[in-house]
């Protein structure tokens, strides 16, 4: 945790008086919650019509955000608790969730890279012996649901296919901070003559942004972004982001991409403790962070609810504008997962098919990692490292 610097600290002391305790994540990308005391998600009974879920709403007070279409909900400002607790008492209104607010902090330590490198979980994950079969393959969709992708990297932007802005989709998607741009860049960078080299340097991007430039933002655009990857028809959704509270209507929205045959994969936290949200729902691939010598680090959260573990200490990868950047953290730790995942939806789905229809599951792929991943810890699964280490070459073998 010694990248933990001040600026995190002085973050925690100022949540800490706030009602929901604190959560966090991803690594570098830390989270947390608070209480937004007017923001709400209000979860309908589904077969309420949206004009009667507005008359609802207005009769209220409640001033409507936008709609959340995949879980049934609306965002709404609502004036006081009262109006929470007399709309709680209408019929078909199921729920109204708190709209928490999530932070990521990345430190800015761009530095040129004159030539390419191979980051060293790249190496690890032998995802550098995978390629040469890859490349006539169709690209596997990969959302990066973050704070967006620089549009401008030279060693990202050939990969980047589209996005969406979730907190404001009349505008770009760029990443004005830098973590996503990180993340994107251990899924997905070039293979070229510059910088660092992606799990996958094939696969197509899709910068999701769901956290602004200080690496803050609403629960409710989290699950906006998890709603436009699976109408989209993004393959794999990378989130490493977090948080320690469990909202419904968060595990409703990755239970609704898991169901539409999207694989979801999570940072499992940096909290050193307990597994974080969305990573411990079981609809997400939960993984914690190994450092270069295989050793979980000190900062991932561990438990029965993580599936894999993937390098995430001093990982070397894009950052925003046109920089490269190292950082620690299960933020980094989730993206060569993400990108093992899109290496083996490239590949037949053969015996793995346990439904019979001819095409990879969510379930499928994780069954695949898993069983092919490289032991570490005590003997077979552990709390640490879940079923051990991913590696990409493993889990592209028939
Ligand atoms: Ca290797
Ligand atoms: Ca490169
Ligand atoms: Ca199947
Ligand atoms: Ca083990």
């Amino acid at each position: 945790m010694e990248d933990k610097n001040t600026k995190m600290n002085s973050k925690k002391s100022l949540i800490a008086s706030g009602l929901v305790s604190l959560a966090l994540l991803a690594g570098v990308a830390l989270v947390m919650a608070k209480d937004s005391s007017q923001r709400k998600i209000v979860v309908f009974d589904p077969t309420l019509n949206e004009a009667a879920r507005d008359e609802l709403l207005a009769a209220h007070g409640a001033v409507k955000v936008k709609d959340l279409s995949l879980i049934n909900a609306s965002v709404v400002l609502l004036p006081s608790k009262v109006n929470e607790n007399a709309l709680l008492q209408r019929p078909g209104v199921l729920r109204v969730d708190e709209d928490v607010t999530v932070y990521a902090l990345a430190k800015p330590a761009p530095a040129p890279q004159p030539s390419q490198v191979m980051p060293w979980g790249i190496d690890r994950v032998d995802a550098e012996m995978v390629w040469p079969s890859d490349n006539n393959a169709d690209p596997v969709r990969v959302a990066v649901v973050d704070t967006g992708i620089s549009a401008s990297h030279p060693d990202l932007v050939d990969n980047i296919k589209g996005g969406h802005n979730a907190i404001n989709p009349a505008k770009s998607w760029n990443d004005d901070n830098g973590h996503g741009s990180h993340v994107a860049g251990t899924v997905g960078a070039l293979n070229n003559a510059v910088g660092v080299v992606g799990v996958g340097p094939l696969v197509d991007l899709y910068a999701v942004k769901v956290l602004n430039r200080n690496g803050s933002g609403f629960l409710s655009d989290v699950i906006e972004g998890i709603q436009w990857s699976v109408a989209n028809g993004m393959q794999v959704v990378n989130m490493s982001l977090g948080t320690s509270s469990d909202v419904q209507s968060m595990h409703d929205a990755v239970a609704a991409a898991y169901n539409a045959g999207v694989v979801v994969v999570a940072a499992a936290g940096n909290s050193g403790d307990a597994v974080g949200y969305p990573a411990a729902y079981p609809e997400v691939i939960a993984v914690s962070a190994t450092d270069s010598s295989d050793n979980l680090a000190s900062f991932s959260s561990r438990g029965p609810e993580v599936d894999l573990a993937a390098p995430g200490v001093s990982v070397y990868s894009t950052y925003k504008g046109t920089g490269y950047a190292t950082l620690s953290g299960t933020s980094m730790a989730a993206p060569h997962v993400t990108g093992s995942a899109a290496l083996v939806l490239n590949t037949p789905v053969g015996a793995y098919d346990a439904n019979g229809n001819g095409v990879w599951d969510p379930s499928e792929v994780q069954q695949k990692l898993q069983d092919r991943a490289v032991d570490l810890g005590d003997l077979g699964y552990d709390n640490l490292y879940g079923w051990g280490l991913v590696n990409a070459y493993n889990a592209v073998q028939p």
